[in-house]
């Protein structure tokens, strides 16, 4: 067995001297040193020695296979160092070449439209904050007047949080994805900082998709609460939004409605960008709008339950509240002219790099 080692490591060292390419150093590494190799081939007969000398041959066939490995790792090496040697050489950069420069994205159109709308809110004393979208029952629906089993709850199509079967549940009731920014109104009133004049701007999550509903949308909601606010303040501030955001030729309109956390309550409409107004283009109904105009979202005076709930007076508080979605109100901007909400979150470059 001695001799049959000291022949193999001979073999070996005969071997890897002319070795040029790394795929035929790994061929040799399995022929010697591999779990069916030469050398295992050999350590076969160890049983077969007399115990006395076993030890010592197993010791001795120890060194002859670190002796393998030792001088297949220096190969390895001298290889590697070679390939790299050989690169540079045949390889140049041609350092007078144009770069190619890295492709630089821009900001989505969504965000580009919340900057605007955080902007012009600016101007007029608002403060732009942001209330969670993972929300208690209690903010998004319970502290703006729809207790538990009221059926004003069934219009909002709210995705429930469960961890497996169980709804998860604490002390200000069920966990739900926000279905508008109006949780942040009682948030906002808790904090005790009178004046509020706040526009919170959110994702709200409603289980809807269609032309003009996507399931996750942003909402911004102004809320401004003091001593003797008036409807007035309202329309002076929705008809300066209006006018700033959409271009002075275009118009909105307030449609009574009603909201459990406002009252009175409107709806705010303008007049739709796709078909101008007119309801139809070339004889055919307006796929976005149908009539000429188009709702952007809600407003009122704040209800004075919710004003309670927000742990403030309402016999010495007043206020108003509106909540618009940011993409419908971005999509009725001039020159846009997009058909369908849910183009916007495809992520389809093609699209998105056009604005
Ligand atoms: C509300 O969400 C009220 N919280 C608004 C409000 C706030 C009223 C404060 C009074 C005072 P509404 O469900 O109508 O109301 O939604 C408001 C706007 O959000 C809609 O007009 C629309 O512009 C946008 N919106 C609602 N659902 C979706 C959706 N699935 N996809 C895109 N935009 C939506």
């Amino acid at each position: 067995m001695r001799s049959d080692l000291e022949k193999l490591k001979d073999e070996f060292l005969d071997a890897v001297k002319d070795v040029s390419d790394s795929l035929k150093l790994e061929e040799l590494r399995v022929e010697y040193l591999g779990r069916k190799g030469k050398l295992s081939n050999i350590m076969k007969q160890l049983p077969e020695i007399a115990e006395g000398a076993r030890k010592e041959m197993g010791q001795f066939a120890n060194e002859i296979k670190t002796s393998i490995e030792s001088s297949f790792s220096a190969a390895e090496q001298s290889l590697r160092e070679r390939e790299a040697h050989g690169k540079s050489e045949n390889e140049w950069i041609d350092i007078t070449a144009p770069g190619q420069a890295p492709e630089i994205g821009h900001m989505h159109l969504t965000s580009q439209a919340i900057e605007e709308v955080d902007e012009l809110f600016s101007r007029l004393g608002f403060v732009r904050v942001r209330h969670p979208e993972v929300e208690w029952d209690w903010y998004a629906f319970e502290s703006l007047n729809m207790p538990k089993t009221h059926p004003a709850r069934d219009e909002w199509e709210t995705f429930f949080m469960a961890d497996g079967d169980k709804v998860l549940e604490g002390k200000k009731g069920k966990v739900v994805l926000t279905p508008h920014t109006s949780n942040g109104q009682a948030r906002e009133m808790e904090r005790g900082r009178i004046p509020i004049r706040m526009i919170n701007i959110n994702k709200c999550y409603r289980r809807q998709s269609d032309v003009t509903h996507a399931p996750m949308f942003h909402q911004f909601e102004g809320l401004m609460i003091d001593e003797k606010v008036t409807i007035a303040e309202l329309r002076g501030v929705l008809d300066f939004f209006a006018q700033n955001f959409f271009g002075p030729e275009r118009k909105t309109r307030l449609r009574p409605h009603h909201f459990r956390f406002t009252e009175p309550s409107f709806e705010i409409d303008i007049t739709c960008e796709v078909c101008g107004g007119v309801g139809k283009i070339e004889e055919i109904k307006c796929r976005m709008c149908k009539e000429g105009w188009l709702e952007l979202g809600g407003a009122g005076m704040v209800h004075p339950n919710v004003i309670k709930a927000g742990g403030l007076d309402p016999e010495k508080y007043s206020g108003f509240a509106f909540g618009w979605g940011v993409e419908r109100t971005m999509m009725m901007k001039s020159g846009l002219n997009i058909d369908d909400i849910r183009i916007l979150y495809r992520n389809d470059l093609r699209f998105l790099k056009q604005f």
